[in-house]
């Protein structure tokens, strides 16, 4: 508004201005000015120049601002893309080192098969994750055994933990995700069942196979709390099909409260089609699962999984009655088997 009144009166004074020194301009010669008619021209100049260089001054500020804001956002953008290629970067990367420690799985893999095809012999057989081991394979995960016909063993899939204790465990058990369901039958225990990296059963008869020389049983359990414990066994051995794969141990030692495994010890497999159990009832059927029943649990580490409180009742949890009694299922469950005479 002051802007426009400003120029206003500035068109205003030029027009009087110029009436004033030319009224009747070409028509009649110049006169000549007065001092105060020379001073308001000079002024009306000076106030037109100011009002340009203002107009001037005003637009270079406002170009200014503009491309500073350009600038701005072009550099939050590059910013962005910078952050966006640095996350696609890192995912690539763990892509490549996931696919390049799995290549060198299957790689040891197909070395130990080759080596295994060259030497056939007993002593350099390949029983467990123990003779594994022994020759340098030191990282805990998927292994295949080959197949050995010396000893009659198929190939088989294992899960080796090569760290816990001096490692060279073959793992014959594991609850951890409750997504496989334990309540099978005998035929089912028998040749094991699930996923070696998930649940899973190793089979009767593998386990059997496996503990033909002294062997030694260790039990890791987790609460809902995350607490860890253990047991350990001597001399473990599962009998074969014929002897119903009776479970034979030896001392315990651990911190897993009182042991509930002995209860156990040379006691028949029983699943839920075979009563083996020393019970009028049926044990595997009451318990819902196959294990070495009794009358019938004093653990029931292949019972139903349970989440965290849902358990209470039935006792056919993943029970340790030594550590949380009864009506507690665990979180998680690893059995696992290795030679006595194993050296780290
Ligand atoms: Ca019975």
């Amino acid at each position: 508004m002051l802007k426009k009144t400003l120029s206003a009166l500035t068109w205003l004074c030029i027009l009087i201005t110029a009436f004033v020194s030319h009224p009747a301009w070409p028509q009649k010669p110049p006169k000549s000015k007065t001092p105060a008619q020379l001073k308001a021209a000079a002024c009306c100049a000076e106030a037109e120049e100011l009002r340009a260089q203002i107009a001037n001054l005003s637009s270079l500020l406002s170009d200014l601002s503009a491309k500073q804001e350009r600038d701005w956002v072009s550099v939050v953008m590059q910013v962005m893309e910078l952050e966006g290629s640095t996350k696609r970067m890192e995912s690539r990367l763990t892509d490549a080192e996931s696919k390049y420690s799995e290549l060198n799985n299957q790689i040891d893999i197909m070395q130990l098969q080759a080596a295994q095809t060259v030497t056939q012999t007993s002593a350099d057989a390949i029983y467990d994750c123990s003779s594994l081991y022994q020759k340098n394979y030191r990282i805990s995960g998927v292994y295949k055994l080959p197949p050995d016909d010396f000893l009659g063993s198929p190939e088989l899939e294992v899960f080796c933990d090569m760290e816990t204790t001096g490692g060279g465990w073959t793992i014959i058990q594991r609850r951890k995700s409750g997504l496989v369901s334990f309540f099978r039958d005998w035929k089912q225990y028998k040749q094991g069942f699930g996923s070696t990296r998930g649940d899973f059963w190793l089979g009767n008869e593998h386990i059997h196979r496996l503990s033909r020389r002294p062997t030694r049983l260790r039990v890791e359990m987790e609460d809902w709390e995350g607490t860890v414990r253990h047991a350990e066994y001597s001399r473990f051995a599962l009998g074969n099909e014929l002897n119903s794969y009776r479970l034979f141990l030896g001392n315990y030692s651990g911190n897993a409260g009182n042991d509930a495994l002995l209860y156990h010890n040379n006691t028949a497999f029983s699943t839920k089609d075979k009563d083996n159990d020393n019970c009028l009832d049926k044990c595997a059927q009451l318990r819902k699962g196959g294990y070495w029943y009794n009358c019938c649990t004093d653990s029931n580490l292949n019972g139903v999984y349970y989440r965290l409180g849902e358990h209470t009742k039935h006792l056919d949890g993943i029970t340790w009655y030594g550590w949380h009694g009864s009506s507690y299922s665990l979180r998680r469950v690893e059995m696992k088997i290795r030679p006595e005479d194993f050296q780290p």
